[in-house]
């Protein structure tokens, strides 16, 4: 056995996502642009914020955050779905969440690969939103089995990423030259592809039926369709993008701006129309065009209990129902002020957000509760006699309506279509080909747990009294 040779899950996952990052930034020029103003403002913000900074460092998550992004993928078949579950554990990835995007007029549902442990997040806390195309929610039935067919013909995954897989999963692990390898044989699989593998015809009956559909059926892989990284100030952001030649969509889609940030706020900038060609009935290429790739930015906030995410839902619907963003930003500003005025009812200190049991929260010894001894408390007499302290825990998922909202300022004002809302988690989890992680009974173990290390030295200090 060499197991100790094999590089870790972690190191694998870093590399990839700077590959990863590089050829998106080769390939879609404004992504750079983007990454550079969300450095500045990060900087400026740490700079502005000394307690954010400690907090932050404290928390072992300073180092993260110029790290730290997301991508998205949409998958066409289960086989598609299975392999890719296959390739994200190798870096450390695993399945949490179940989103059903078919509420929002999106034939797919989803989850997010991501790293789950403490010190694996804070490694790197790369992510990818992952979507199954649902061709049983495509009416024309011919056209639905003309799609699957397509989808049957492509490989999207090269024949050494699959070797490479199969060995990691017999060995337990990666020597550093396959590790190298499979970075850049699975990175294959994300890139984008100017040719097509259907014609200009099917490519439109397919985007008739939903843009998407075209987007999947139509080309050799799963292009990634974003790379999103993480900003300490989303309203700065989204407010200096124009100065830079990006033109950012009308509203930041979840919570509004808050002293304390709560879950996901997101924004991004409209999908590039890109030079693709079609396979042309003699064999040459007939030229078009498709639009697929975006740029998105994030603010995370701290992950909600199923109290705090209700409390989210019905506030977010509340303000919908009185104000319902218009896809050209015409009422932007009346929404924008109906979301603050709503969210009035959720608290915005982060005790309050504790005390009243809306977040999630990772407790610590201070350096005085580490120093004391004989003394007896409960969690919240040994808060306030500075004791213990609290941190947020960062939400690392998303949010279906963001989500929802992303995929439709990308779909033009048009694209808005309606299905049968019909969720299907044992189908999806059928085809992944394993079961998805609950995100609330997650955090809930991480809360549990650091508050299990912290009691055990109060009370055993107070034990000695
Ligand atoms: C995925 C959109 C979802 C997010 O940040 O909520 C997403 C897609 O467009 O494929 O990435
Ligand atoms: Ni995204």
């Amino acid at each position: 056995m060499k197991a100790n040779s094999y590089v870790s899950a972690d190191k694998i996952r870093s590399d990839f996502s700077a590959a990863m990052s590089a050829m998106y930034r080769d390939e879609v020029p404004a992504y750079g642009t983007l990454m550079a103003l969300v450095g500045k403002v990060n900087d400026e913000t740490l700079a502005a914020d000394a307690h954010l900074k400690h907090r932050l460092e404290a928390t072992d998550s300073l180092d993260r955050i110029s790290e730290e992004r997301h991508g998205a993928i949409r998958l066409g078949t289960p086989e598609e779905l299975s392999m890719m579950r296959r390739v994200f554990a190798v870096m450390g990835m695993e399945p949490v969440g179940y989103y059903d995007l078919s509420t929002a007029g999106v034939p797919v549902h989803s989850t997010a690969f991501r790293p789950v442990g403490a010190e694996s997040l804070s490694r790197n806390p790369f992510r990818v939103f992952t979507s199954l195309l649902r061709l049983d929610l495509i009416a024309d039935e011919a056209l639905r089995d003309e799609a699957a067919k397509v989808l049957a013909t492509r490989k999207i995954f090269t024949t050494t990423a699959v070797t490479l897989v199969d060995k990691a999963e017999r060995d337990g692990g990666l020597e550093a030259a396959d590790a190298a390898r499979f970075v850049a044989e699975v990175l294959e699989t994300f890139r984008w592809h100017d040719h097509a593998i259907v014609s200009a015809d099917l490519y439109k009956r397919l985007h008739d039926a939903h843009r998407l559909v075209a987007d999947v059926v139509s080309f050799k892989g799963p292009h990634i369709n974003h790379l999103t990284p993480r900003t300490l100030d989303i309203d700065k952001v989204q407010d200096r993008m124009p100065q830079e030649g990006i033109a950012p969509k009308a509203v930041v889609e979840g919570p509004p701006t808050r002293k304390c940030p709560i879950l996901l706020r997101q924004t991004s900038f409209k999908a590039l129309e890109e030079a693709v060609s079609f396979i042309a009935a003699d064999g040459t290429w007939q030229k078009g065009s498709h639009t697929a790739r975006f740029g998105e930015i994030e603010q995370r906030g701290v992950a909600l209990t199923p109290k705090g995410r209700a409390l989210y839902d019905t506030l977010l619907n509340e303000t919908r129902a009185r104000v319902r963003p218009a896809a050209d930003g015409s009422n932007a500003a009346e929404y924008e002020a109906a979301l603050a005025d709503v969210f009035k009812a959720f608290p915005d200190d982060w005790d309050g957000v504790r005390k009243a049991g809306l977040g999630y929260f990772r407790y610590s010894l201070t350096e005085k509760g580490k120093t004391v001894s004989g003394r007896s408390a409960d969690l919240e007499t040994a808060i306030e006699a500075g004791l213990v302290t609290f941190d947020p825990i960062v939400y690392e998922d998303f949010l279906p309506v963001s989500a929802a909202g992303i995929f439709q300022s990308n779909l033009g004002d048009d694209a808005a279509q309606e299905f049968v809302a019909s969720p299907n988690q044992v189908m999806f989890e059928r085809d992944l080909g394993a079961k998805v992680l609950d995100e609330f009974a997650h955090y809930a173990g991480i809360e549990r747990a650091s508050l299990e290390k912290c009691l055990a030295i109060v009370n055993m200090a107070a034990a000695a009294e």
